[in-house]
C-alpha cells in the first residue's frame, strides 16, 4: 500500500507518527534506500523531496 493511501486511512510507515515518516524517508535518501511506501512523488527514487511531501501533508498543505 502507497503511504498516501495510508495517510488517507490514518496510518503510516512508523505506525507512530507522520512526522517519523519523514524522518525515515530522509535516512532512506541518505542511504540510497528503497521503499515504495515513501515514495511519494512515484519517480522510483527516494529523495529529500519525498520527505518535504510527507511534512507537507502532515501539516495539512498538500494532500497525497
Ligand atoms: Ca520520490
Amino acid at each position: 500500500m502507497a503511504i498516501c493511501q495510508r495517510i488517507a486511512c490514518e496510518s503510516d510507515l512508523s505506525h507512530d507518527n507522520r512526522i517519523a515518516d519523514a524522518a525515515i524517508a530522509l535516512r532512506l535518501a541518505a542511504s540510497g534506500g528503497w521503499d515504495p511506501a515513501a515514495d511519494m512523488n512515484r519517480d522510483n527514487r527516494i529523495t529529500s523531496l519525498d520527505a518535504l511531501m510527507i511534512l507537507q501533508a502532515a501539516a495539512g498543505a498538500i494532500a497525497l
